[in-house]
C-alpha cells in the first residue's frame, strides 16, 4: 500500500455451494476493480489456491450458508450481504454477531423468473396438464374441461419486492390476484389485505395460494390444516418461499382427502428433499429443487457493488434486514 492512499476495500465471498464462490468472486471483482475480493478458505471454493491469504481481514462479506466459525475469524466485518433473497438461514447462524448489519438481495432478476414459474403453474392448472399427464400413463384419451382465469383466483402471501413482482405479473396475465401482507401495502392491480381479522377472508377468496413470505416466527407453520380447509374447493398450493411455512403432514392429508387438488413445491423444510420424503411420490405434488428463481450472479453482484458505493457515500440502502421483524 502506498503511504497516504486509502487501503482497498476487502471483500470476502463465503458461499457453501461449490462453484458459486468463484462465480461471485469473479462477478464482484469485475464490478469493483479497486477492491480486493477473495474466497473464504472455510468454503468449498476457497479450500484450495483460490482461498483468501492468511490474515485476510475483510470489511464486508457476501454469501450463503457461511461456515460456523466465519464471524469469529472475521472480527472486522462491517456487514454481510446475503447472496439470496432470504436471510432466515443467516439469522439462525450460531456465530452471527448481534449488531452486524445484514443486507439481502432485492429482486436482482429473481422476480421475473419467479413470476414466470408461478404463471407456468397457473397455466398448467388452467389447462389440466397434470390430469393429462396422469391420463397418459394409462394411455387414456379424454378431453377435460379446463378452468378459466376467473375460476382461479390467486392469493399471494407476502407482497415484498418479489411477491409484488409476481402479483403484478399474474394480474397483467388476466388473473384476479389478492395479496396478504403484514401491514398496508399498495401494489398496482392487486387488492392487498392485512391483519389477522382478514386472513380467513383472504383464504376463502383464494383458489390458488402462492407463498412468497419470508420464514419468520409469524409465518412458520402458517399453512396448516385449518388454512388449507379455508381455500376455495379444488384449491392449489404453490410454495416458492420456504418449506417451513407449510405443515407437511397437513398438506399431504388435505391432498389425500381431496380438499386440495394439488401442490407445486419448490422449497422444503429439509433441502435437498430427502429421498424418503412422501412429497417425492405423491401423485398430486410437483417437486422442483429450489429452482424457481436461481440467483443471477452478475445482476446480484452489480446490486451489491451499487449498495457498497451508496454506503461509502453515506447513503441508506434497501434490503437492510430488521432483525426484530426477521427479514
Ligand atoms: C432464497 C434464494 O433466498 O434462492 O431462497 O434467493
Amino acid at each position: 500500500m502506498i503511504a497516504g492512499m486509502p487501503a482497498p476495500m476487502r471483500l470476502l465471498v463465503a458461499h457453501s455451494e461449490p462453484g458459486a464462490g468463484r462465480a461471485w468472486r469473479d462477478a464482484l471483482a469485475a464490478r469493483l476493480p479497486a477492491a480486493h475480493v477473495a474466497i473464504d478458505p472455510g468454503t468449498p471454493d476457497g479450500a484450495g489456491p483460490d482461498g483468501a491469504p492468511p490474515g485476510f481481514e475483510a470489511d464486508w462479506a457476501v454469501g450463503w450458508g457461511p461456515p460456523a466459525d466465519l464471524f469469529a475469524r472475521q472480527p472486522r466485518l462491517r456487514g454481510f450481504f446475503s447472496s439470496g433473497a432470504g436471510v432466515d438461514h443467516l439469522l439462525r447462524h450460531p456465530g452471527l454477531p448481534a449488531a452486524l448489519p445484514l443486507i439481502r438481495l432485492e429482486d436482482a432478476g429473481m422476480g421475473e423468473l419467479m413470476a414466470d414459474y408461478c404463471l407456468l403453474e397457473l397455466l398448467r392448472i388452467a389447462g389440466r396438464h397434470d390430469a393429462y399427464a396422469a391420463q397418459q400413463t394409462r394411455a387414456h384419451w379424454e378431453e377435460l374441461t379446463g378452468y378459466t382465469r376467473a375460476e382461479l383466483p390467486v392469493g399471494i402471501v407476502g407482497v415484498g419486492v418479489l411477491g409484488a413482482h409476481v402479483a403484478r405479473h399474474l394480474a397483467r396475465a388476466g388473473f384476479t390476484v389478492r395479496g396478504f401482507a403484514r401491514g398496508p401495502k399498495l401494489v398496482d392491480g392487486v387488492e392487498v389485505m392485512h391483519g389477522a381479522s382478514r386472513w380467513q377472508e383472504f383464504l376463502e377468496a383464494t383458489r390458488v395460494l402462492i407463498l412468497l413470505a419470508p420464514r419468520t416466527a409469524e409465518t412458520e407453520d402458517l399453512i396448516d390444516a385449518a388454512a388449507l380447509a379455508r381455500l376455495r374447493p379444488g384449491g392449489w398450493l404453490i410454495n416458492v418461499a420456504r418449506g417451513a411455512l407449510v405443515v407437511d403432514a397437513d398438506l399431504v392429508a388435505a391432498l389425500d382427502a381431496g380438499t386440495l387438488a394439488g401442490a407445486t413445491l419448490d422449497v422444503f423444510r429439509e433441502e435437498p428433499l430427502p429421498a424418503s420424503h412422501p412429497f417425492w411420490h405423491h401423485p398430486r405434488i410437483r417437486v422442483t429443487p429450489h429452482s424457481s428463481a436461481p440467483t443471477q450472479v452478475a445482476v446480484s453482484a452489480a446490486q451489491v457493488a451499487a449498495k457498497l458505493a451508496a454506503i461509502a457515500r453515506g447513503e441508506a440502502v434497501g434490503g437492510l434486514v430488521d432483525r426484530t421483524r426477521g427479514y
